[in-house]
Formats: C-alpha cells, structure tokens, sequence
C-alpha cells in the first residue's frame, strides 16, 4: 500500500466536487467498530438508512447540500440513485456513494463513512483511493479489543500529515466493566499509539446517542472530549487548507443545553455573522433522535450551532 504521498493531481473521480472544500473526515476502524453510529450521532438527523452505510459498501462521502444521492463511478460520473438500492453497488467500479442533507456539522466539514479496513469480501483499494483525499480520520477501535496489530499495520502507512489531523476513539466503552478498566485501556492504547493521533478518547456511542437531553448521560457517555477535540482538529486543518476557507464563521456562545438550532433559517443568519475565520469549540448538546424539539425563537444570546450529537 502507498499512501505516503498526498495526491499531486486530483483523481478523476473528484471531477464533480468543483469549488472550495471543507475539511474531509474519514471514520475508520475495523469491522464494526462503530463507524456509522459514530456518522449518524454526528450528523444528527441519520440522513441515511442504517443498511446503506453499513458494511460491503464503498466510502459514503457525505456533505452539505440538498442534491439527490449518487453513485460516482472511478471516472467521476454519477448516477443518481435511491438509497435503499445500494446493497446492488459494485464496490470494484464504485469510488464513493454521494450523499447530502443540511445538517449543522456538514457546514464544517464533509464526513466520509468508510467501510471496515479488514472485511473479506471487499478490496482494501476501496478505501485505500479515498484515504488520500481525508485531511484527518477519526479511527473507531472497539475499546474491548483496542488497537489490534491489523490496525496499526494499516495505520502505519497512513500519511503524517492524516496522521496529524486524526483522533482515536476507543467505542464500547460502555462494554467494559469499571472505570478502572477504562482507565487502564486507554493508558496501554495511549502508550502503543503515542504520536501516531492528535488525541485518542474513549466513549459509549450508544450511551451518547441515546443521551437524548439529559447532559449528565452525555458527559458520562465521553462525547464532550471527543466532540471539543473534534472541533479543534477541524478548525487546525480549516487553518491549513490553502484555497481558502470555505467555512461558514462560527460564533461562541454561552448556551443552555437546550438551546438548539433547528431553524435553518436562524441558524443560517448566525453561522454568516462576522467573528472572525476560526470555528470555535463549544459545549455539545445531547438531543433526541427520536423527537426534535420544536423550533422557537430565541434571543441569540441563546443560539448554539454545536453539532447535533442526536
Ligand atoms: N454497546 C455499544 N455498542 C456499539 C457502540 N458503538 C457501536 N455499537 C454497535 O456496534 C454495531 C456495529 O456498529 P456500526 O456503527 O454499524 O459499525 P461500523 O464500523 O459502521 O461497521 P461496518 O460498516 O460494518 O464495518 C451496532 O450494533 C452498534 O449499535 C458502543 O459504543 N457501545
Ligand atoms: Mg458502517
């Protein structure tokens, strides 16, 4: 695998991506090691059926828009399609599903829903094509059997400056027993991966998810580390694209837990304000998945655009 040197000319397959770039996160890992409940808890709304970002199926390449969903074959041509008819894909001829909704945090960055680096049934070029493209990965490794010898073989021939820009989250750790085993998992993986990520968390994904509005359950869960390490990373590498920032500016806010953005609208008037380039790390806010709450106006004092962690 070389994966040493970042693209000299853009594939082909880009073709369609036209104008300045947010920063692209991959979610990487192992065979279920939580990728796609990492995406769906970041995007908030679980913009796509479960079955179309689970595994055997090429990167998901997911960004700010309202543009139907498409299949962009190795030569960038796309063909729209629905969603539920994804399971018929050709990995081999596929280099990436494209996908779009307008959620908050898709305003920051494009999130790239990887397939597991190790499935049997599906070529490592898959995501080896796309891996280059990524300014930084979030690598999911289950915290019961973190950092195998598979990943860091593959995680050793990621580029330093990937390398730079990513973080390793050990999910599950609802699956281990104490506090003190948690402890303890995270200081070996801490000593086995020292340099090799900007930082490296542990978190129960299902516990976050499902922390609804209750912050206690979300801080238990390990989502505020994981998402303020996350927003700085995103704004580091916002710094480093030399294009041009094409980020909407971000404005901190003291805010209630509650205090959520659902209108677009609102959000949208905000998200354009002066303050400056940087996005700023905020406290993150737990939110149902399963009843949003109604949109109500607020002073703006009482804004937050923090991602939605649904
Ligand atoms: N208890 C627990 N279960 C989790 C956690 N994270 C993910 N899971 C479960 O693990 C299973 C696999 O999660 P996915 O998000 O589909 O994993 P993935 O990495 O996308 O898997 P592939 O795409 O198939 O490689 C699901 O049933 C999740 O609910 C966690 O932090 N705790
Ligand atoms: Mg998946």
């Amino acid at each position: 695998m070389t994966l040493d040197t970042p693209p000299q000319d853009e594939p082909a397959f880009l073709k369609g991506v036209k104008g300045p770039r947010r920063p692209r996160i991959a979610l990487m890992g192992e065979f279920s090691a939580g990728k796609s409940t990492l995406a769906n808890l970041m995007i908030g709304s679980d913009p796509l059926p479960v079955q179309v970002i689970a595994t055997q199926l090429p990167p998901v390449w997911i960004s700010y828009g309202s543009g139907p969903a498409a299949i962009v074959d190795l030569e960038g041509n796309e063909t729209p399609c629905e969603l539920e008819a994804l399971q018929e894909i050709s990995t081999e001829e596929t280099a990436f599903i494209r996908v779009q909704c307008k959620e908050e945090i898709l305003r920051m960055c494009d999130i790239i829903d990887m397939p597991g680096i190790s499935d049997p049934n599906m070529a490592s070029a898959v995501w080896e094509r796309i891996l280059p493209l990524a300014d930084g990965v979030i690598w999911c490794s289950p915290a019961t059997q973190a950092w195998r010898q598979s990943e860091a073989s593959v995680w050793e021939n990621v580029p330093k400056h990937i390398q730079e820009h990513s973080l390793l989250l050990l999910t599950r750790g609802d699956m281990l027993v104490s506090e003190k085993d948690r402890r303890k998992v995270l200081k070996r993986v801490r000593s086995e991966t020292d340099a090799l990520f900007a930082a490296s968390m542990m978190i129960s994904l299902t516990q976050a998810r499902d922390a609804e509005d209750d912050p206690a359950i979300w801080e238990e869960s390990g989502a505020e580390p994981f998402v303020t390490e996350f927003l700085n990373t995103i704004n580091r590498i916002a710094d480093q694209i030399e294009d041009g920032s094409p980020l909407e500016p971000f404005k901190t806010l003291n805010c209630e837990p509650q205090a959520l953005v659902e209108n677009e609208a609102s959000s949208a008037s905000v998200a354009h304000e002066e303050t400056g380039d940087r996005i700023v790390p905020r406290r993150p806010i737990a939110k149902s998945r399963r009843e949003r709450p109604t949109p109500r106006p607020q002073p703006e004092e009482d804004l937050d655009l923090s991602p939605k962690f649904s």
